[in-house]
């Protein structure tokens, strides 16, 4: 018999590599949307126009980590063998605007799901996947991080996912239910959302290259992430839950870039030349003819901003057969190359 797997945040970057992942793999796929008043499933909607995966293997149903109800009805109705929580409220800077909610759907979202678990008694059919992050270490207590490092969180999202890993850990201890968190550090995608760091630079710096777009606005330049790509980061939630038992880990590169050294990466590839002038929020970036294309707002800073992060993954390394196949030259080009393929549409 097929395997069942329900992922919740199924329209989000994650959830659609990890569909078409677990697809390959010949599960029956269901995902959780939320209605949204404009259209929520361009990741996913060359899945679901499969009909083939339509018909027998991708199936959608309307449901949100806030809503007990939908949780537990879509859970008690599939029986799923897999369940990768991914529902969340994901941008840290919006987090402090939207305090409350992000808690309520971070952290008991993640509650609703164990609990459902536990309620339709499917300890032994269910298991549970919690999209935990780096994040959590925040004001890091040691470098770099790996499972036993202390968290420290330093955001309403940060704070919330700390909340959901530790219920995840205790319905493991309390009700035996096979649950995972993997720790995750930052991976992106061509299909990552506009508004993170990487892909707000990609698209701004292709944009300006082609005369679409004069400047683009930033903030913090000395953050310093550990960015792999989305599709490595998928395989190894799947792999966590194969393991032979519920256990947490970091998955991560092992490699740390500042946002500036990033955007010299991406200007590099562009073949575009930026000169680096000034201090603070007055620092910009130049081009060849001294212009200046890339300039700091204060309104990207955030009120509190993780200065530090990179993941020690040998724990990955030595029980999944776990590593990054995709390192941060070929995800820059990859993203680059979705970019001009957009501009030349
Ligand atoms: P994403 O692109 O923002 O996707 C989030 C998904 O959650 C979307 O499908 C979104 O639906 C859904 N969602 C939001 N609120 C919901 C609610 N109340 N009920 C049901 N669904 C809801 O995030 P991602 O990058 O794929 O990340 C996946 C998960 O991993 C998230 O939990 C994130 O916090 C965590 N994480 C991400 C990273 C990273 O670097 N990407 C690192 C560590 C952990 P809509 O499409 O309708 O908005
Ligand atoms: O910011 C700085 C910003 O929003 C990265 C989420 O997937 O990864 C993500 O969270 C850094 C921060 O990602 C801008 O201050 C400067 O230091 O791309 P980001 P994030 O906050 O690290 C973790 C692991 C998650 O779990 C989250 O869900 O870049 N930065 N200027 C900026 N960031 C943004 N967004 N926009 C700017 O203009």
């Amino acid at each position: 018999m097929k395997k069942k797997a329900l992922i919740f945040g199924i329209t989000g970057q994650d959830g659609s590599y990890l569909s078409e992942l677990l697809l390959k793999k010949n599960y029956e796929v269901h995902g959780v949307k939320r209605r949204s008043s404009s259209i929520n499933t361009n990741r996913i909607d060359h899945i679901y126009q499969d009909p083939y995966q339509k018909k027998r293997n991708f199936i959608l149903h309307y449901g949100d980590v806030t809503d007990s109800t939908s949780v537990s009805q879509i859970i008690k109705k599939i029986k799923p063998n897999e369940i990768y929580n991914l529902a969340a409220q994901s941008h840290v800077a919006v987090s402090f605007e939207v305090p409350e909610y992000t808690a309520n759907a971070d952290a008991l979202g993640a509650l609703r799901i164990l609990e459902a678990i536990k309620f339709h008694n499917l300890q032994k059919i269910t298991k549970f996947y919690q999209a935990g992050t780096s994040e959590m270490f925040g004001k890091v207590q040691a470098i770099p991080q790996n499972e036993k490092t202390d968290f420290y969180p330093l955001s309403p999202y940060g704070v919330a996912k700390v909340y959901a890993h530790w219920i995840t850990r205790n319905y493991r201890e309390a009700y035996n239910i096979f649950a995972s968190n993997g720790i995750l550090f930052n991976h992106e995608s061509p299909r990552r959302g506009e508004t993170f760091v990487t892909k707000k630079i990609i698209s701004a710096m292709c944009r300006i290259k082609f005369g679409k777009q004069k400047k683009l606005f930033l903030g913090n330049l000395y953050a310093k992430r550990d960015w792999g790509h989305a599709k490595d980061y998928c395989l190894a939630m799947w792999k966590i839950l194969q393991y032979k038992k519920p256990d947490d880990f970091i998955i991560a590169t092992g490699k740390q870039y500042s946002i500036k050294q990033f955007i010299n990466l991406v200007a590099e590839k562009l073949k575009m030349q930026i000169i680096w002038k000034g201090k603070g929020l007055n620092e910009k970036g130049y081009n060849n003819k001294k212009e200046p294309i890339i300039e700091c707002d204060k309104n990207y800073f955030r009120p509190l901003d993780v200065n530090t992060l990179l993941g020690d993954s040998s724990k990955a390394k030595k029980l999944l057969k776990w590593k990054p196949k995709i390192n941060i030259k070929m995800l820059i080009e990859e993203m680059i190359e979705f970019e001009l393929k957009n501009i030349s549409k």
